[in-house]
């Protein structure tokens, strides 16, 4: 069970981050109604949900998700392979330093979260445009003696490994089609996303329920199948800066 969520309030200039949506550009207001929608799910799952002041300097860091990973006994400040979000890791680490000992991804290794995938006791590292395999050597040699195993999985669409794959529980992927085969997946069922509807690979599970964007119907009758509680949130602003539900908390 989690019990605590770090998010971070986008900045006014959060339209500046890096994007390669044409949906056009996002408006402030609207993504701060859905930035609190999001975070009002998460305390309502029973998480306390702390929120960091935006941080002015660094336009996507509220996608706490990329340069911090936490684990039951571990946190990790990531050295994210976008150079414009270097340095985000900074003032999370002393929240973080409040509840795990915090170890770092030292460079030439890049990894970002969002390419950090945990199913139960495995993780899932995507090699990205993000993530480098030096990045994925070191987490895995620091997960490793906690109890996980760690596998790379190479990521050729979208952005981050969780852009295209999520653990929705019961031993379940949620999958779009270019991943669906890798022989890592093998041993567990599949929810084949629609092509039409990739955007809701990025669907979170918190306590038992499956938050997931609005907008995605058969992925949603998907879901609801799985006989667990589906909520639907809003996250239009978001996709257009290239995030998703994951990207803006951590959850531990
Ligand atoms: C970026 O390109 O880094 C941000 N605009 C989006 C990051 C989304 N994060 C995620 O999928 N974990």
């Amino acid at each position: 069970m989690f019990t605590h969520a770090i998010t971070r309030l986008p900045g006014e200039n959060f339209a500046d981050g890096i994007t390669t949506s044409t949906l056009g550009r996002p408006g402030y207001p609207l993504i701060l109604e859905q930035h609190w929608a999001y975070r009002q799910a998460l305390q309502n799952l029973g998480l306390e949900v702390i929120l960091l002041p935006a941080e002015p300097g660094f336009p996507d860091a509220y996608f706490v998700e990329d340069p911090a990973i936490v684990t039951p006994g571990l946190a990790v400040i990531c050295n994210p392979g976008a150079l414009s979000r270097r340095g985000e890791g900074i003032t999370l680490e002393p929240v973080l330093k409040e509840y795990r000992p915090v170890a770092h991804i030292q460079p030439p290794g890049t990894l970002e979260g969002g390419d950090v995938l945990c199913a139960e006791d495995h993780f899932f590292i995507g090699l990205s445009e993000r993530t480098n395999q030096e990045g994925a050597a070191q987490l895995t040699a620091l997960l490793e003696p906690t109890g996980y195993t760690c596998i790379t999985i190479p990521v050729a669409a979208g952005l981050h490994l969780k852009s295209g794959v999520n653990y929705v529980g019961s031993n379940t992927l949620l999958v779009t089609s270019s991943l669906a085969e890798h022989p890592a997946f093998t041993r567990y069922q599949k929810i084949l996303i629609d092509p039409e509807e990739e955007y809701a690979a990025n669907t979170l599970l918190v306590n038992g329920t499956l938050l997931t964007p609005r907008g995605f119907p058969k992925t949603r009758a998907e879901l609801v199948r799985l006989g667990k509680p589906v909520i639907e949130l809003d996250v239009s602003e978001v996709q257009k800066m290239d995030g998703g539900l994951t990207c803006m908390s951590l959850r531990f």
